[in-house]
């Protein structure tokens, strides 16, 4: 086992495997075997190109051999940040197979976000898009390697001076390494709350049963095409069922250019998309673009929308708009996922985040003191199961307070359950913004925000927004000089944080509200800024 990560307890293990939750099957023994009983099937298009599972298992193992040759082991940590490009898979897979580790950046993050990355995972090899979206990444590259002259840079496209991964597709070798299904297979990120993003270790076993269950119950097969409209690192379009569930099922991956109508539109009629997973704010502008657009959408059986609350006034909306089931999502990088089932009556699909996919996922739902609260009261969700981490990568300290000593996780969620089991999602009492599915760590950019020399105090808190659920608010309380609101923005660019974290709105004030204890009543910012908006009060 990797140093640095926590695994469940024998007995929770013995009861996984003996109740066939964990079947002891590896990503490479899962593609090899797709690849071997429908090696001509498609498994990823994207523009023009079809990749068959024959050929995504050999370009795979001919990559794995040229990383090999670079020196990239077992156990080492490779951060992966591609955008939605067929190489993703074809990295992903090779670095199964050596047993190496992808960390699963995400294409908006830079310098702050990656070096944090590449330094906390001890990276050896850094891979990435030549350019994306406008941006070139070989300009993060070079401050990763700045700081560690060893790492590795892989680009896909124009290398410039790093090594080009077209170039490393060479004649297999036969000593991989020997891959357990009970190893870790990558590290995936969290939104985080205190601080920076955890890096989350998912086991093959673990994460490949979490792939057959959504699979199950997104009623995924062969026949099924998935769109990937959401970039594929994140946990929703990678594995709920996401991509890796496609594939798991046998089906074919779409890989859409863009979120926009615009983009997937014309896909899903070309070819045949019969599921889609969306963002809330997503969904809503596919919900508005859809009238103006002449599509044939009827292929389209589900549409997923989760990763942030989705309001039951939209959800009526989708059934009436694009004639397919509107399946809710309710998940986390560190484990559980719920789902809507598909033949649910339509008040559930509406009304709910969805129940547990798996019937050994455990569910508490407590009061501050860790007592079970009443049936339909709201209260913190804490849960353990087949699929839920039971600590995150080498953060032994922030483990004892985010997991309890039963092992269950405390999601920082405010949660209620119907009578027959269904979660509502109805708040959240953890220090995070959730703009429209992109989570954002208030002490992580309030501390970007304190190094700046004017800057005194800050506090960061969300207000909310009819299109993305939420939004950032910094309060700043600032020296004699005061910045203005652009040169803080400014500034948290240039220390390379990605856009998104970047608070939409800077208010100045010269003190904030405290909770009886003493401590920055973020309730009574949130409720500040939310007067303001709503012209109640003004602010000087
Ligand atoms: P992370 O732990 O960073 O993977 O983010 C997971 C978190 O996203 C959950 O703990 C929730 O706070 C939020 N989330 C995901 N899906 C939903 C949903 N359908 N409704 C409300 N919140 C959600
Ligand atoms: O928000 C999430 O992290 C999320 C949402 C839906 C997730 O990780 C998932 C499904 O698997």
């Amino acid at each position: 086992m990797l140093t640095g990560c926590s695994s469940w307890p024998k007995d929770y293990a013995d009861l996984y495997k003996r109740e066939g939750c964990w079947k002891g099957e590896t990503f490479v023994e899962m593609l090899r075997d797709r690849a071997e009983k429908q090696g001509d099937r498609i498994a990823i298009t994207s523009g023009d190109r079809n990749v068959s599972y024959a050929e995504l298992d050999n370009k795979a193992g001919r990559l794995a051999a040229g990383l090999q040759e670079l020196g990239i082991k077992q156990m080492d940590r490779v951060v992966v940040q591609l955008p939605n490009v067929i190489e993703f898979f074809e990295v992903c897979f090779a670095l199964f197979r050596l047993g190496a580790l992808p960390v699963f950046a995400l294409p908006s993050h830079r310098s702050s976000e990656i070096n944090y990355f590449c330094e906390f995972a001890e990276a050896v090899a850094y891979i990435i898009p030549d350019k994306h979206a406008g941006f070139d990444h070989r300009t993060l590259a070079r401050g990763a390697k700045d700081k560690n002259e060893k790492l590795n840079v892989i680009v896909t496209g124009d290398a410039e001076e790093f090594v080009n991964l077209a170039d490393l597709y060479i004649d297999p070798k036969k000593n991989e390494a020997k891959v357990a299904s009970s190893d870790i297979a990558f590290l995936q990120l969290s939104g985080g709350s205190t601080g920076l993003s955890k890096l989350i270790p998912r086991t093959h076993d673990d994460y490949i049963y979490s792939l057959r269950v959504s699979a199950e119950i997104c009623q995924i097969d062969k026949d099924s095409v998935y769109l990937a409209v959401l970039p594929i690192a994140h946990n929703y379009p990678l594995s709920s069922p996401g991509i890796l569930g496609t594939l798991y099922a046998g089906g074919r991956v779409v890989l859409s250019p863009g979120p926009s109508p615009d983009d997937a539109f014309p896909l899903i009629e070309k070819q045949g998309v019969t599921i889609t997973a969306l963002v809330p704010p997503l969904a809503l502008r596919w919900l508005d673009a859809i009238s103006t657009r002449d599509y044939d959408l009827s292929s389209l059986q589900v549409l997923q929308v989760g990763g942030a609350k989705f309001s039951a006034e939209a959800a009526r909306r989708v059934y009436p708009a694009f004639g397919c089931k509107l399946q809710q999502v309710f998940g986390m990088a560190e484990g559980l996922v719920n789902y809507t089932r598909l033949n649910d009556p339509e008040e559930i699909i509406i009304n709910t985040q969805g129940r547990p996919m798996s019937k050994y996922d455990e569910i508490r739902i407590v009061d501050e003191e860790d007592r079970d609260v009443e049936q339909g009261e709201v209260g913190h969700l804490l849960t353990r199961g087949p699929y839920t981490i039971r600590g995150y990568y080498k953060a032994e300290e922030h483990n004892a307070k985010a997991f309890t000593e039963e092992g269950f996780y405390r999601t920082g969620d405010l949660v209620s359950m119907t009578a027959n089991g269904y979660i509502v999602v109805e708040g959240r009492d953890k220090d995070q913004i959730n703009r429209g599915g992109e989570k954002i760590a208030a002490e992580e950019v309030e501390n970007h925000l304190l190094a700046h020399e004017a800057v005194h105090d800050v506090a960061i808190v969300s207000m909310s927004d009819d299109y993305l659920g939420e939004r950032s608010c910094a309060f700043v309380i600032s020296r004699q000089k005061a910045p203005t609101a652009k040169e803080l923005k400014q500034f948290l660019k240039e220390r390379g944080l990605a856009a998104f974290k970047i608070p939409d709105r800077i208010e100045f004030t010269d003190s904030f509200p405290k909770t009886p204890l003493g401590k920055v009543s973020k309730k009574a910012l949130r409720q500040i800024i939310s007067d303001k908006l709503n012209n109640r009060i003004t602010l000087k």
